[in-house]
């Protein structure tokens, strides 16, 4: 039948929405070309962290790599995601709730999840639902969800194939091709929206994101982000190249050791649109969505490790040095159980690992953090709507609801790269 691997299909994909970006967002281009420079400054005057990478196969995937972000208005929308994601191998990871910081969303990441796949490109989406049920003009919501409701957000050709590639259990070359056009639709800014100027308003005076998820045709991309090994040097560098960035650096402090995921973006833009109008004439107006933004990765936490970071983000403490108990070594990271690592080399007893390590007959290289931070994500989320748009939500996160809308549970990022680790351990173990 000549299928095409999902891995295929993911990075020409990826590809397609970062040169569409690129052509809609000129400064994504710009901040593209800061961070290919400023990796391989990097790689050029740490060649251990060159040798490092290119063991892990990390170094491959490092240009092509990139997060997008997206916002549905449904369930259904949700669950078409899901199955449109799937043929890219693509699967919901992780629950990330928002409402406690005031945005009404609650978000997965769709992305490859075994190390082949996340090797040959780990491209990711996170995408968040909107919680209508957080509006309590009930006037507002019951119009917000009939026009959501009447929206199809892929197009006939996407869903077909879609269909074809679940029924079949793939696509071959031509069909992977088609796919990658019609479902770059969906995610394509477009500059008229399909609510009055009137209607936009009541949106957008409710919370400015539901004004974003409910006026347009479907859910456009809102920015993609490229993998820096030096945010700290590209977040300097963005102003001389007429970006400005947010404030901060959102994550952990700057660290020897990097852990999970240092984050920055600048400014959403402020766009020309188009309403509909009685008339038939249509009305301008502007809108703020779309950013770009740059982040870096470190290594996975256990959840021993991940509590102490999550313990010191909730007391203010990130920016003591060390913070606390997280040590900022590789070896003691390893043996304390705190952060995932990959072995490689000598096949060795399983009692005999730490002196192997010491005697470097086996490596162990840290594994990549894959996944997304709520609190960065929050500040993320902030900082491009504004900081009028934070709502008071008081509901808890509804992760059942997720699921059910999503059509089946989130995996759990821990596991993922437990089992990782483990693969890695029994290549080395006799
Ligand atoms: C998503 C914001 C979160 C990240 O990298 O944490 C995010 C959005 O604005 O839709 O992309
Ligand atoms: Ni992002």
């Amino acid at each position: 039948m000549g299928f095409v691997s999902s891995d295929h299909i993911r990075a020409r994909f990826s590809a397609a929405m970062s040169e569409m970006y690129r052509a809609e967002v000129p400064q994504y281009g710009t901040l593209l070309k800061l961070v290919d420079a400023s990796n391989a400054a990097v790689l050029a005057r740490d060649p251990a962290l060159a040798e490092a990478m290119g063991r892990t196969g990390d170094i491959g995937r490092l240009a092509g790599e990139r997060h997008g972000a997206i916002r549905v208005g449904t369930p259904a929308e949700l669950a078409l995601m899901r199955r449109a994601f799937a043929v890219m191998g693509m699967a919901a990871v992780g629950y990330y709730d928002l409402a406690g910081a005031g945005v009404p969303v609650h978000s997965t990441a769709f992305r490859p999840v075994d190390q082949a796949a996340l090797t040959a490109n780990p491209f990711r989406v996170f995408t968040s639902l909107l919680r209508l049920e957080l509006i309590d003009d009930a006037a507002l919501r019951a119009e917000a969800q009939a026009i959501l409701d009447a929206r199809r957000i892929v197009t006939p050709g996407a869903l077909a194939l879609i269909g074809q590639a679940e029924r079949d259990g793939g696509l071959d070359e031509a069909a992977a091709a088609d796919f990658v056009a019609e479902l770059l639709e969906t995610f394509r800014w477009h500059a008229t929206a399909t609510v009055s100027a009137q209607t936009y308003g009541h949106l957008l005076d409710t919370h400015r994101l539901i004004a974003d998820v409910v006026s347009f045709r479907g859910p456009h991309i809102n920015h993609l982000t490229p993998r820096t090994l030096d945010i700290d040097a590209v977040q300097a560098a963005m102003p001389a190249h007429g970006i400005t960035p947010k404030e901060s650096i959102e994550g952990p402090p700057r660290r020897r050791c990097p852990i999970l995921l240092r984050q920055t973006s600048f400014k959403a833009l402020d766009e020309r649109i188009l309403f509909p109008s009685a008339s038939g004439e249509p009305v301008p107006g502007r809108h703020t969505a779309r950013f770009g933004e740059v982040e870096q990765r470190g290594v996975a936490l256990t959840p021993q490790g991940r509590a102490i970071y999550d313990a010191a983000l909730a007391a203010g403490r990130l920016d003591e040095d060390r913070f606390g108990e997280l040590p900022d070594d590789w070896d003691s990271l390893r043996r304390g159980h705190l952060a995932y690592f990959r072995y490689s080399g000598a096949r060795i007893a399983p009692a005999m690992l730490d002196a192997a390590i010491a005697a470097g007959d086996v490596v162990a290289d840290p594994v990549i953090y894959e996944d997304f931070l709520p609190v960065s994500a929050a500040g993320i989320f902030q900082s491009n709507l504004g900081d009028e748009a934070r709502g008071a939500y008081g509901a808890q996160a509804s992760r059942a609801a997720f699921e059910q809308a999503l059509g089946t549970a989130v995996l759990d990022e821990f596991a993922l790269y437990e089992a990782i680790e483990a693969r890695s351990l029994q290549t080395i173990t006799v």
